[in-house]
């Protein structure tokens, strides 16, 4: 799990970055695009995630709530097949094969915890998920699709 807790850290970096882009440039964007962030909510239960299944593209913030009695992280992954990859212990994805295709990710929250992610979305297949030791495997993924 360490190395997997390194990785998010990466990824946050990376969203940190992208983030602090947007007033000076929009990273390619329009100006009026830029500034939108809609907000989407997002319930985690044990062991379930409900989210949209599908949303327009663009840049959200996702609004989570730990509803559960246990730790859960929030982990978005781009997969164009819908597929995650297993590491070998058969109970967490493998977040460092998904390099570039994790454009954000929520450490572990506890119950009741109420937290935001902002994300930019394309157009493609994502999942959010929790990759807390077996609550993939448990049911905590959900699938987006962004048009
Ligand atoms: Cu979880």
């Amino acid at each position: 799990m360490r190395l997997g807790a390194y990785r998010r850290f990466s990824g946050l970096g990376g969203l940190v970055a992208a983030l602090a882009c947007v007033p000076i440039a929009g990273c390619g964007e329009s100006h009026a695009n830029a500034s939108a962030s809609r907000t989407i909510a997002v319930t985690e239960r044990d062991f379930h995630i409900d989210a949209p299944a599908k949303l327009a593209s663009g840049t959200y913030t996702f609004d989570v709530a730990n509803l559960g009695v246990t730790d859960h992280e929030l982990i978005v992954a781009s997969t164009p097949d819908g597929s995650l990859p297993l590491r070998p212990d058969g109970l967490t994805i493998d977040e460092e094969a998904l390099g570039p295709r994790e454009p954000g990710a929520l450490e572990p929250g506890g119950p009741g915890a109420q937290r935001t992610l902002t994300v930019r979305m394309t157009p493609g297949r994502y999942i959010l998920f929790c990759n807390m030791e077996g609550h993939y495997m448990a049911g905590m993924h959900a699938e987006v699709v962004v048009r």
